[in-house]
């Protein structure tokens, strides 16, 4: 009779929960397991990337965008490693993965054998769950309490697997476990739901922070916010949970954030958060009667005081409260964030229009809006790359995903990767700094090698400009911030695939178009201005105190004198 062995018992155990892409490097530790998934191709397909930070990233990624388990493999010892970042990120998002690494062989374990390293101790600090598999009969229920436990604790699970236990054959007495992870239907206790809606039925200036706790509840949320009257502020990692453009809409808080936003939290009496736990209290009110929504305990008043916790999913919370309180009359305050904020998308616009020697970092954001479809993705990496995005890029039914928590360079294009495996039938833009595209810019030729057309759009400024204006702000001279950089363009054509370069603002609109049409993996390399400053909303007097010390010493030890563009508006 055919038995299986160790590595197919943990293919065939992913393969029942759906799972149907790995992303990896093979390796020694790990050849049994290729092997086994050599064999079940037809149903689950292995991504070959080219840095398992890479792989990392993307699985994360895909966890995020889908909800769904995302699942790297690396082996022992330097491929273990390089997972970390990935897996960091993944943690940080509350994002479902499973990492699988080798090991050295049991009967070398604690022997400084080659490529050995304290994968359990690597990993200890990351993983909600985080075992050694030293027996095959272990591995359909580890696997399965593994898969469970990324799932209910939304984040990432670790098998560590020495490389001589997936050759054993598992014997007949393996127990089977439950391949399934059950999710109860959470609902706000009724005595917080009460006191909710007491509240929420006052009159008075009332703000909503929405987070990505709040996707998939846009309909729930506006029609909430019609009710209560009140604006909707999004986080970062909210972007898009409603429209940029709506008219309730505030856009975003925090140093890249709106205006109309941070006004409106310095007036508000009553906040609402919905699937958020915010890090940047500064920019919350100092004083409002706050109500917190989650699906997470721990995440009420995590980080700023609550009156009301009530833990829930958004979706239904939000329609029982919206059935529950009356129509707010009086709309002033709501009149009067709009206005700002139509004041505010005036000045995004006219941004837009500045015509320079480059393109203006904002133009290509903007630009971009035009040709991303409806339902595309944009996997954006982290640096001012985000802020233009964040802010000049109205989404309307995009989906955006970034590094949220962990903001970790080179997350752009690996999201990308896992988009397009993701949805293989929608539009897929990695945006990405020069700085970050350049941590996993090798990983390219792994869009290329799985036909994955994605376009890849660098806002080139030869510099880390994000660190520029950090170093200016504190007073200091910019020091180790420029960049030498390959031409992407060319660089994607040695690829084996079409690039652009865009050095004229004329040429942004047409290039965007004929790289879209291409259906192919591509790069478009856009030349911009390296000096063009994300103002915060509100310059505070620390800030405008940093950049003259800055100029003053500019000026003293190097002779030059600039007015930063943050203290031109
Ligand atoms: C792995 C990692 N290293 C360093 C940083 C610090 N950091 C944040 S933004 C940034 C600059 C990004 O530069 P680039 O990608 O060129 O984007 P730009 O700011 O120029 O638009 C750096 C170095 C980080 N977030 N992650
Ligand atoms: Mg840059």
């Amino acid at each position: 009779m055919f038995r299986k062995n160790g590595a197919e018992a943990l293919v065939d155990t992913l393969i029942e929960w759906g799972v149907d892409h790995v992303y990896g490097m093979p390796g020694d530790s790990i050849n049994t397991v290729i092997e086994a998934f050599r064999q079940k191709k037809d149903k689950i397909k292995f991504i070959q990337v080219r840095h398992e930070e890479a792989g990392a990233l993307a699985a994360a990624s895909y966890a995020k965008l889908t909800g769904r388990l995302g699942v790297c493999l690396a082996v022992a010892g330097p491929g273990a490693i390089h997972l970390l970042n990935g897996l960091y990120d993944a943690k940080l998002d509350h994002a479902p993965v499973l990492a699988i690494t080798g090991q050295v062989i049991t009967d070398l374990l604690g022997l400084d054998y080659f490529q050995e390293v304290n994968v359990s101790r690597l990993f200890d600090d990351v993983a909600v769950y985080n075992q050694m598999i030293v027996s095959p009969g272990q591995i359909p229920s580890v696997v399965n309490q593994a898969i469970r436990t990324a799932y209910a604790r939304k984040g990432v699970a670790v098998l560590t697997i020495p490389g001589d236990v997936p050759d054993i054959e598992l014997d007949r007495k393996t127990r089977y476990t439950y391949a399934k992870v059950d999710s109860g239907h959470l609902e706000p206790r009724t005595e917080d739901m009460d006191a909710a809606c007491e509240v929420l039925s006052k009159e008075g200036k009332k703000v909503i922070l929405a987070g990505k706790g709040a996707r998939g509840a846009r309909e729930e949320l506006l029609a909430f916010a019609e009710r209560l009257g009140a604006p909707i502020v999004v986080t970062l990692p909210g972007k898009g949970v409603v429209p940029d453009k709506h008219p309730y809409c505030l856009g975003g808080l925090g140093l890249i954030g709106t205006r109309a936003a941070y006004d409106a939290m310095q007036e508000a009496d009553t906040l609402f958060m919905v699937g958020t736990s915010y890090p940047f209290t500064g920019f919350l009110p100092e004083k409002a009667m706050t109500i917190q929504l989650d699906t997470e305990p721990c995440q009420i008043g995590k980080r700023y005081p609550v009156d009301i916790g009530l833990i829930g999913e958004a979706k239904h919370t939000l329609a029982r409260l919206t059935e529950r309180i009356p129509y707010q009359e009086n709309r002033e305050f709501l009149a009067r964030c709009k206005e700002k904020m139509d004041k505010w998308w005036g000045k995004m616009e006219e941004q837009e229009k500045i015509e320079s020697s480059l393109i203006m970092p904002q133009y290509v954001a903007r630009t971009l809006e035009e040709v991303a479809e409806e339902n595309a993705v944009l996997s954006c990496d982290v640096g001012n790359v985000t802020v233009w995005m964040a802010r000049h890029f109205r989404v309307t039914n995009q989906s955006f995903i970034t590094s949220s928590w962990l903001a970790t360079l080179g997350c752009g294009l690996p999201g990308a990767i896992a988009a397009q495996i993701a949805y293989p039938e929608r539009q897929v833009f990695a945006i990405c700094g020069d700085g970050g595209f350049g941590m996993t810019m090798n990983d390219f030729v792994t869009a290329i090698k799985y036909k994955l057309p994605i376009i890849t759009v660098v806002f080139n400024n030869h510099k880390i400009a994000m660190i520029k204006f950090e170093q200016e702000a504190m007073g200091n001279i910019e020091y180790a911030t420029n960049l030498v950089n390959p031409n992407f363009a060319a660089y994607a054509e040695a690829c084996g695939t079409v690039g652009f370069r865009v050095e004229k603002r004329e040429e942004l609109l047409p290039v965007l178009q004929k790289a879209v049409a291409a259906r192919r993996p591509c790069i478009v390399d856009v030349l911009v201005e390296a000096d063009e400053a994300p103002t915060p909303p509100k310059i505070t007097f620390g800030q405008a105190a940093g950049f003259t010390k800055h100029m003053i010493k500019e000026f003293v030890e190097e002779g030059r004198f600039t007015l930063p563009p943050i203290l031109r508006v």
